[in-house]
């Protein structure tokens, strides 16, 4: 049942300093003090039925057993709704850490008339009673998971209901939209019908909010990136310097580095963060035609994943020039839709056969950098062209970055389509009521981004995908 009163250890699993158990519901108070015996009543100072905390303090304590044995030293708190995460009353008790006390408080609050939390469930609570929108509700899920700071910034931002003002806005303006065009429809008096002007001005105003909310669209893919990390794969031909590189993105002497091509031979992979943004690396077995049986797998792998990439570093060796071998590496690069590549000239220590012009004239794709592992050289300069690619052209993520799920993605590209149509059909000066059933659903599926609309199926995915405990 929905107010139930529901009890988790919200700490993650494992050993920690301290670990909380959190109680949401009506009763959290009443079970609480059922196995709390604070510090002043185990000395005697109070009797035993009249500890009553104040909401927002802390009280040192032990809980205990049904046997009166002692479980653990604690801190308990009590906020009463609605001012708490769920905006019901919440006990928290904050124990040392370790597994087993956490759990046997938790038994015992079941014990005493709770029953156990499913994952998200007191988020969800949050959300049910008002306290946050889905998209707030979801961005809790980003904040969690965040992989860097930039990728916590923007979520941090939705959860303060940034995004969420922003699609309240439109949809006000769609709504006020709405209701001219049904004046006209519900009185089509000749004085009322509406002129060539006030049919583009209408439609002007639609067009802004188109464009408010493609602007919204565009930054999946870099939330995309915050969260699950650029896939980056290290491709080129054998022994150009593909783990040398990888290594040093790594900061760790992870892969294998010799002399003799055909080193590499399984896909590595490792997340590392370059300038805030979260790569997924991958280095690869170098790309060649002859090889032996072991290389020819270790070959198909690395096609798979440079089919899957979001950015590409070819590598080749600066100092010998470009072979065919580069060209037939470069030919495996290519494909459909295309995805950034960054030419990596290497090994510039050893004497340049090349230089970027005679590189950027040969490939005509991608930018170069030239690299020397060995020294160091222009390896700073790769990092800023890996942020470069990531942000092109838009406003960093401190200040653009906001984080966008596939949901979002999907309801945000509905409603365009939806406005899009009513605007077409202003255009042709289609009946107002056609037109008013496109505002209509563009308008639903905004509602439904922010929970408004939503149903039970789309909540139960939403919060099984937490944790338990949040
Ligand atoms: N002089 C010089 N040598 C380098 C540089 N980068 C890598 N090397 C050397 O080149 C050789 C090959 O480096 P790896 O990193 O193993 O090359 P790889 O592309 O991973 O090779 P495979 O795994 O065989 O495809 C090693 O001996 C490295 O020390 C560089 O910038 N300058
Ligand atoms: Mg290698």
């Amino acid at each position: 049942m929905d107010n139930d009163t529901i009890v988790a250890v919200s700490t993650p699993p494992g050993e920690g300093g301290i670990g909380i158990v959190r109680i949401s519901g009506e009763q959290s108070l009443q079970l609480a003090l059922q196995i709390f015996v604070s510090a002043r009543q185990k000395k005697g100072k109070n009797g035993p039925d009249n500890f009553n905390p104040e909401a927002r303090k802390l009280y040192y304590g032990y809980v205990v057993d049904e046997q009166g044995s002692e479980i653990d030293e604690v801190l308990l708190s009590y906020m009463p709704g609605p001012y708490s995460y769920t905006c019901e009353d919440i006990v928290e008790i904050n124990a040392h850490g370790g597994m087993v006390p956490l759990r046997k408080i938790v038994e015992l609050i079941i014990k005493k008339g709770a029953r156990p939390a499913e994952p998200g469930e007191f988020t969800r609570r949050a959300f049910l009673n008002g306290r946050i929108d889905l998209v707030q509700a979801e961005s809790i899920l980003s904040i969690i998971r965040a992989k860097t700071e930039k990728g916590l910034q923007a979520a941090l931002k939705n959860v303060k209901g940034f995004f969420s003002e922003e699609i309240a806005a439109i949809r006000a303006e769609l709504v006020a939209i709405m209701a001219e065009i049904d004046a006209q429809i519900d009185f089509p008096e000749e004085d009322l019908l509406l002129d060539d002007r006030q049919y583009e001005l209408l439609a002007g105003r639609l067009a802004v909010l188109q464009e408010k909310l493609q602007r919204f669209e565009k930054k999946r893919r870099q939330s995309r990136i915050l969260q699950e990390g650029l896939k980056t794969v290290i491709a080129g031909k054998p022994n150009v310097g593909k783990s040398s590189l990888y290594n040093y993105l790594l900061g760790e002497e992870r892969a294998i580095v010799t002399e003799v091509p055909g080193t590499t031979r399984d896909l590595l992979m490792e997340f590392v963060n370059i300038k805030g943004v979260p790569l997924k690396i991958i280095d690869t077995a170098g790309l060649r035609t002859e090889s032996d049986s072991v290389e020819k797998i270790g070959i198909k792998i690395s096609q798979k994943a440079i089919a899957e990439a979001d950015l590409l570093l070819f590598v080749i060796d600066a100092s010998t020039g470009i072979t065919a071998e580069d060209r037939w590496v470069f030919e495996q690069l290519q494909r459909d839709g295309g995805c950034s590549i960054i030419i990596i000239a290497n090994k510039i220590d050893l004497g340049q056969k090349l230089t970027s012009a005679k590189i950027e004239k040969e490939f005509k794709c991608g930018s170069v950098v030239e690299t020397s592992i060995l020294t160091g050289a222009g390896l700073v300069e790769l990092e800023d062209k890996v942020e470069e690619i990531v942000f092109a052209g838009e406003a960093s993520a401190e200040e653009g970055a906001i984080m966008l799920e596939a949901r979002h993605e999907q309801l945000l590209e509905k409603a365009i389509t939806y406005l899009e149509d009513a605007s077409r059909s202003l255009q042709g000066k289609i009946p107002l009521d056609i037109i008013s059933i496109d505002l209509r659903m563009a308008q639903r599926h905004l509602a439904e981004l922010v929970g408004e609309e939503v149903g039970e199926e789309v909540l139960d995915y939403i919060f099984s995908r937490f944790c338990i405990g949040k």
